[in-house]
């Protein structure tokens, strides 16, 4: 039996949010329309990509540093994942540490919270799965455990936290805390600042699998609003943005449309682009200013300082 614990957010009107982005000064679309059920496969295919170091340097860092890790946890510990998709990452961890009380998946996506809440009951007996179908950037409660428990900590992989703006980042990073309780922690993956042309490479992989990644928000949108953006008509673009340190993921129209959006027509000139996604990367300086309601306790990074993963406390 698996219990699982729904939130029925009264979101806002995507209509009005996506509306709000594709009428602003430079237009945008919000990053999470990216993952539709093609974008979620073409994001496993990028994370398998030559070009994508993040996904397989954090599962490396991961695995090199489990014991440590482990005594940094301390044992009893219930694991609350952030976004915890198809929990690929999971495994790992849970098999590093000592005696985990509790595992928590938080996602939207139930689906893929149900399929992988089974897999992990099935493969640790000895620990209680309770998942969360929510959206874990609105409120939610943590479950009240039955035994006895270790510390409550956060696990939050991929450097999702790069798709936030550092101030951004912080409040979320405050709200996460105060959803803990005091003296929770925070297992997370961190992307650093690197040279210019490994970032660049990451993010326009040779097989254009990242540009149909991009260009697939825009058959999504049309799914969900009746709109008739033509994918053909446009042109996937990542840049570094030295200055703010981000990568920005654009479409670049490639002639002047008009599209059909309902309640409004949206006019794009020849080589305006659409934004879809910000990725900041960040020295660990940066970081640890910005996880202002965290302390950082210790940081594992691969031998190249590509990525990191660091474990905060409240
Ligand atoms: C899952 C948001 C961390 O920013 O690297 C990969 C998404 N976008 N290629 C990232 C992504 C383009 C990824 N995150």
């Amino acid at each position: 039996m698996l219990r699982v614990i729904n939130y029925d957010h009264q979101s806002s009107d995507p209509l009005e949010t996506l509306k709000h982005g594709l009428n602003a000064e430079q237009k945008y679309l919000p990053c999470e329309y990216l993952y539709d059920h093609t974008g979620s496969k073409l994001f496993d295919e990028i994370c398998h990509l030559p070009e994508y170091y993040p996904t397989r340097t954090e599962i490396g860092i991961l695995q090199d540093n489990l014991p440590s890790i482990a005594d940094e946890l301390g044992p009893d510990t219930m694991i609350a994942e952030l976004g915890s998709g198809s929990s690929n990452k999971t495994e790992f961890l849970l098999m590093g540490l000592i005696n985990p009380s509790m595992y928590i998946p938080i996602d939207i996506s139930r689906n893929h919270l149900i399929e992988s809440s089974l897999r992990i009951k099935r493969d640790f007996p000895n620990i209680e799965v309770v998942p969360i179908c929510a959206d874990f950037h609105r409120n939610i409660k943590l479950p009240i455990p039955t035994r006895h428990v270790g510390k409550t900590v956060f696990f939050f992989p991929g450097s999702t936290i790069g798709n936030l703006q550092p101030h951004e980042a912080t409040s979320f990073l405050n709200r996460i805390s105060s959803i803990g309780g005091k003296d929770c922690g925070l297992l997370i993956g961190v992307d650093l600042h690197k040279d210019k042309q490994t970032l660049i490479n990451a993010y326009n992989d040779k097989q254009g699998i990242t540009a149909q990644f991009n260009l697939n928000i825009l058959s999504h949108i049309n799914s969900m609003t009746g709109s008739n953006f033509k994918p053909n008509q446009f042109k996937h673009k990542a840049i570094w943005n030295e200055q703010l340190g981000r990568i920005e993921m654009h479409l670049i129209s490639q002639c002047k449309q008009i599209i059909n959006f309902p309640g409004s027509n949206i006019t794009l000139e020849k080589h305006e682009t659409i934004r879809t996604e910000y990725s900041y990367k960040y020295s660990l300086d940066q970081f640890a200013d910005t996880a202002s309601a965290f302390n950082v306790q210790h940081v594992w990074t691969d031998r190249n300082n590509l990525f990191s993963i660091q474990y905060l406390t409240s």
